[in-house]
């Protein structure tokens, strides 16, 4: 190997041992710099006869083109190293699963009203929404509820100040819908003229003073009012049949009436369902109440009780919403917890 030869082996050697840039640029300027070894090996030619120069400048020459090669290859690699090492650190896993807001839902017994809202709803049945806050006349007196029943009482009502209470059920409101009802058709009844058919369910929240594993001080109601001149119990059983077979998603239910009593009905009944298979099959489950609405309530709507008639009904939201997905504890719908709820979605 000639000096040349050498001198491009150690340069290139130095290039690749160079492990940075700044590295190389040092290592670049001891064979190409102004007093680097080629331009050294130039200015030593000055003694040469002009025959020697030429053979001798020719191989400096090929030789120097051969380090700026080899110092622009290690450029290369250096500048790719480094590429391969920002990509390798700024990669992302495009496969994986995307951070997502947390979704909202619907609460069960919310599932449960909005059911109850499109299965009446294809009967013709409004939704009437109203007051939580109620006066004793809407939810008591107007209902034929007398002065000393025991519900009125301050154990099982919760009272506000001024005398208003938090309503013990959603009848009230079917109240108010039946009296706005006759009012907007005043001029009718005026004049003693048929005016439409009253069909209305009142679902919401309702207040008891009771806790336990069954009772929640809050819960919810979904009564039913259909007036008209000739409503019959044969039309209640129709519409509980059909909400029920609906709502269970089932035809092989049974529904009974049991003799009852409320105030606001006469006469009234308890329904019980039973369910033709599944793990509750053939066990009678109390439902609701329901009656052919008492003279004194249909006066109190505005109307004569000698020419309206029909019934009303009270179903449980909750104990609907239990029934339907197995769950045994009331006190589950309102803690809260995610792990419970989040089930539902
Ligand atoms: C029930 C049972 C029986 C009922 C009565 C009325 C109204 F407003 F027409 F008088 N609404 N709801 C009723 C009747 C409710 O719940 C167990």
């Amino acid at each position: 190997m000639n000096d040349l030869e050498l001198l491009v082996q150690s340069a290139t050697e130095a290039f690749v041992a160079a492990a940075t840039p700044a590295d190389l640029e040092n290592a670049k300027a001891r064979f190409l710099g102004k007093s680097g070894s080629l331009t050294e090996l130039l200015k030593g030619m000055g003694a040469l006869s002009v025959e020697d120069k030429k053979t001798r400048g020719a191989a400096i020459n090929q030789a120097k083109q051969q380090v700026e090669a080899a110092l622009t290859a290690r450029r290369q690699a250096l500048a790719d190293d480094e590429l391969a090492l920002q990509l390798r650190a700024e990669s992302l896993d495009v496969s994986l699963p995307g951070r997502r807001r947390g979704e909202g839902g619907l609460h069960p017994v919310s599932l449960t009203l909005e059911r109850m809202e499109a299965i009446f709803g294809s009967m013709g049945f409004a939704v009437a929404d109203g007051p939580e806050i109620e006066t004793d006349w809407f939810n008591f007196t107007a209902l034929n509820t007398p002065e000393d029943h025991p519900a009125r009482s301050m154990h099982d009502t919760f009272y506000v100040e001024g005398g208003n209470l938090l309503r013990t059920h959603t009848s009230p409101m079917q109240v108010r819908y039946a009296v706005q009802h006759v009012k907007q058709h005043a001029e009718a009844v005026g004049r003693g003229e048929r005016i439409p058919e009253i069909r209305v369910i009142a679902p919401g929240r309702t207040y008891r003073v009771d806790s336990d594993a069954t009772h929640s001080p809050m819960f919810h109601q979904c009564e039913g009012l259909w007036i008209g001149e000739a409503v019959s119990f044969t039309d209640l059983k129709a519409v509980f049949a059909d909400f029920f077979r609906n709502f269970f998603e089932t035809d092989d239910l049974d529904i009974r009436f049991r003799p009852s009593f409320f105030p606001f009905t006469e006469p009234s009944a308890e329904v019980d369902i039973a369910f033709a298979s599944g793990p509750l099959k053939g066990r009678w489950l109390e439902v609701g109440g329901s009656g052919q609405v008492h003279p004194n309530v249909v006066r109190n709507f505005g109307l004569d009780p000698e020419k309206y008639i029909g019934f009303a009904f009270g179903l449980g939201p909750d104990r609907l919403t239990m029934l339907r997905y197995g769950v045994n504890d009331l006190r589950l719908f309102y803690e809260g917890d995610l792990r419970f709820l989040s089930q539902f979605q």
